[in-house]
């Protein structure tokens, strides 16, 4: 199923009654229809609303801003209005002209224009697939790189620094809150002998240019053309904010660099596809251009590991804290998750010679 298509379930009349006064809320044209949860992100909460408008139905994107990962939802909001057009994500006032409605609950919402004629996999399906994603966060990274201004605001202090990261979850783990940590010990133990990575990542962050990355590259926060499976638009723009281009090629190569999804519990299945990789590779360097230098070119198949140690290292403090961050579906999925990175970095690992030639190869065809 393709994350964007709509779930079947009936909400109780208490949800749809505040699904359509959240709806009604904004400045939409029309009459509303429907509204209906949509994609499968495992932070906010996304609605589809149908409305009619001079005889047409219009289609419209509503998301409520999880506040207990964005701890300031007006920080969010002010990142996407001021970008709104060169990233192609477009936002719908609210009726008294503000960007956000917030609800009776102090719940923040927004709504965006539904972007029509593409849509985006959970899971990558070819290679031209994801070459076309990783142009698309290529030519995204190169479009920010003189973004005038200041700063932009960190939304998630520490969101990539793999020392916090990793802190985090020997806390979670000596705290063992719920008890799962004698099931997950060689997990556990499987990330502690990669201490080494985190070092080395704190090395980099000196070394390398600060950028506007993205932060959040998975394969499904960018719509692919239905037609031609070109990249249309990168979307889910919260975590939009200073970085290293290694965060953006190493998470978008952890999801498409293998085609199984995200939380894959046979993990013979878990593998570095090369022909993926080389993908992501060249078409991340064809859309991020010149911006991209030689010190960052060299780190890809590193960044690739280092994001796919940090995710794993993510989903298994969750897992341990007892899935307080996580939106997961089913008990247990957190650990899944956890375990396919880890499974993941480890054929990262065991190939990485011939994916470093990937990418010698790459880099000198694109030079
Ligand atoms: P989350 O933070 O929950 O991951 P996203 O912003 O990624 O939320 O949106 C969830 C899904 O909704 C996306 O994967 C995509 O399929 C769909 N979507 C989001 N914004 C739009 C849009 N403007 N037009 C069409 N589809 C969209
Ligand atoms: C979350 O919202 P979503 O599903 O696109 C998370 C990312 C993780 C991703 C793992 C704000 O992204 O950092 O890489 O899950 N977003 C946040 O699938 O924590
Ligand atoms: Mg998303």
């Amino acid at each position: 199923m393709g994350s964007g298509e709509p779930s079947l379930a009936q909400p109780d009349p208490a949800t749809l009654a505040r699904w359509r006064e959240v709806a009604e809320a904004f400045a939409l044209p029309g009459r509303w229809l429907s509204s209906r949860p949509y994609g499968s992100g495992w932070i906010n909460e996304t609605l589809l609303v149908e409305r009619e408008h001079d005889g047409r139905r219009t289609r419209w994107i509503q998301q409520r801003i999880n506040a207990r990962v964005f701890r300031e939802p007006a920080l969010v909001m002010e990142k996407g209005a001021r970008d709104a057009d060169r990233r192609a994500l477009r936002l719908v006032p609210a009726r008294d002209g503000l960007p956000a409605f917030v609800d009776a609950d102090g719940e923040w919402w927004r709504t965006f224009h539904f972007i029509e004629g593409a849509s985006s996999r959970d899971a990558v399906a070819s290679a031209r697939e994801a070459g076309a994603a990783a142009e698309a966060f290529g030519r995204f990274l190169a479009q920010l790189a003189d973004l005038p201004g200041p700063r932009l605001h960190e939304t998630i202090p520490h969101f990539h620094d793999a020392r916090a990261r990793f802190e985090q979850l020997v806390a979670a783990a000596k705290a063992d809150a719920h008890g799962r940590l004698a099931d997950c010990r060689l997990d556990f133990e499987f990330v502690l002998a990669r201490e080494g990575m985190v070092a080395r990542s704190e090395a980099l962050r000196g070394r390398l240019p600060e950028r506007v990355t993205h932060n959040d590259t998975k394969i499904n926060n960018v719509l692919l053309d239905d037609a031609t499976s070109e990249g249309v638009c990168v979307i889910d723009l919260d975590t939009v904010m200073p970085g290293l281009s290694l965060y953006d090629f190493g998470d978008l190569a952890r999801r498409a660099a293998s085609p199984v999804a995200e939380d894959e519990r046979d993990l013979a299945k878990v593998r570095v596809d090369p022909r993926l990789f080389e993908a992501l590779v060249a078409g991340y360097l064809r859309g991020a251009g010149a911006a991209l230098v030689a010190a960052e070119r060299d780190e890809l198949v590193f960044a690739s590991q280092l994001m796919t140690l940090l995710l794993g290292m993510r989903f298994m403090a969750d897992h341990l804290a007892g899935d307080r961050y996580f939106r997961i579906r089913r008990p247990g999925q957190n650990l899944d998750l956890a375990r396919t990175q880890l499974a993941l970095l480890g054929d990262f690992e065991r190939q990485r010679d011939a994916l470093e030639a990937i990418v010698a190869k790459a880099a000198a065809a694109s030079s």
